[in-house]
């Protein structure tokens, strides 16, 4: 097969796009979509600053590479969660964000360690809210919660992150599968800031093919964290992921054309009609983010000790 731009020796076959290109062809090709898709959803101008969520993995490295290329500038922030079961997920997955802050001394890596911060790691915490199997939630949250915290603390004015298409996909046959009105209703390749405390959030990469991102991280050399982290092992999105690719293979763009058609039928009103009242928010108590709990947001819920509770509920008896 033969390069499309050149006539080279084509390096990938990008099948939903009925293109083949050459590995130089292949990285400006990748380059250019993103810009494209940054412009198309006008994720942020050409001088914001952008604020990475990096795991170490091939996803969020290849957005930081990416975005440094086109010129913007773009800061990484890792969060150790403190998860060393097993393969050392998190001591190695801070090691490939580090190496690749190390090789591009103009960005800055912002490090927030789960357990120096609060006083104990992600594993340590599930434990002691009994969810050690399936520690996602807990996480999920911790992550939302302190991605957030940095954008607005450190002045970003966007947070980016590296889903891509089989993630947003994935997130999509869930929220289907369940009817998940709220949720479907906020997935979108840019959720706005709301001045109330929640930073913009934007994924650059929701319109390609995890293979499409491992290619240009292994073509453009960057190491990357290839283990997944060990409670991932069995999550139901990772099933979903399975049955869409199985759709895929039979019909290439599957993915692509679910994902794609949902934001369309949105922009024509797929939810205009049933308007939800906005959700009545106010800050946290503690730490000023915005809520939906009458004090403290749940973030702040998991680190309160409950004796500190007993207290201050007698003195307000007192
Ligand atoms: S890091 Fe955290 Fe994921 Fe590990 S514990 Fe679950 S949510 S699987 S992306
Ligand atoms: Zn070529
Ligand atoms: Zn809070």
């Amino acid at each position: 097969m033969r390069c499309r731009k050149c006539g080279e020796r084509a390096a990938i076959n990008l099948r939903q796009h009925r293109l083949a290109l050459c590995a130089e062809h292949y990285l400006a090709w990748f380059e250019e979509q993103t810009a494209r898709t940054i412009h198309k959803y006008r994720m942020f101008e050409p001088d914001a600053r952008i604020l990475v969520a990096v795991s170490g993995g091939k996803d969020s490295l290849a957005l930081w590479e990416v975005l440094l290329r086109l010129g913007y500038h773009a800061d990484g922030l890792y969060i150790d969660l403190g998860i060393d079961k097993g393969l050392h997920y998190s001591t190695h997955s801070g090691e490939k964000a580090a190496d690749f802050a190390a090789q591009h001394p103009t960005a800055h890596l912002h490090i927030i360690n789960i357990a120096e911060t609060y006083g104990e790691s992600i594993p340590q915490l599930a434990r002691r809210k009994r969810q050690h199997q399936r520690p996602c939630a807990l996480c999920g949250l911790i992550k939302r919660h302190e991605m957030n915290r940095i954008a607005l603390e450190s002045g970003y004015d966007v947070l980016a992150t590296g889903h891509n298409l089989d993630d947003e996909a994935a997130t999509l046959f869930g929220n289907t599968l369940h009817w998940q009105a709220s949720y479907l209703k906020r997935q979108a390749p840019v959720l706005p800031a709301d001045g109330e405390g929640l930073a913009r959030k934007v994924k650059p990469f929701c319109r390609f093919y995890e293979r499409d991102t491992a290619a240009y991280t292994l073509l453009r050399g960057i190491t990357y964290i290839y283990d997944e982290c060990p409670y991932a092992i069995g999550a139901t999105s990772i099933q979903h992921k399975l049955t869409l690719t199985q759709l895929e293979s039979r019909a290439p763009g599957t993915k692509l054309q679910f994902y794609v058609s949902f934001l369309k039928a949105k922009e024509e009103g797929l939810f205009c009609r049933e308007e939800m009242p906005p959700a009545d928010l106010h800050p946290c108590k503690e730490c000023g983010q915005p809520t939906l709990a009458p004090e403290r947001c749940a973030f702040c819920r998991l680190w309160y000790a409950e004796d500190q509770v007993e207290a201050e509920n007698l003195q307000s008896t007192s």
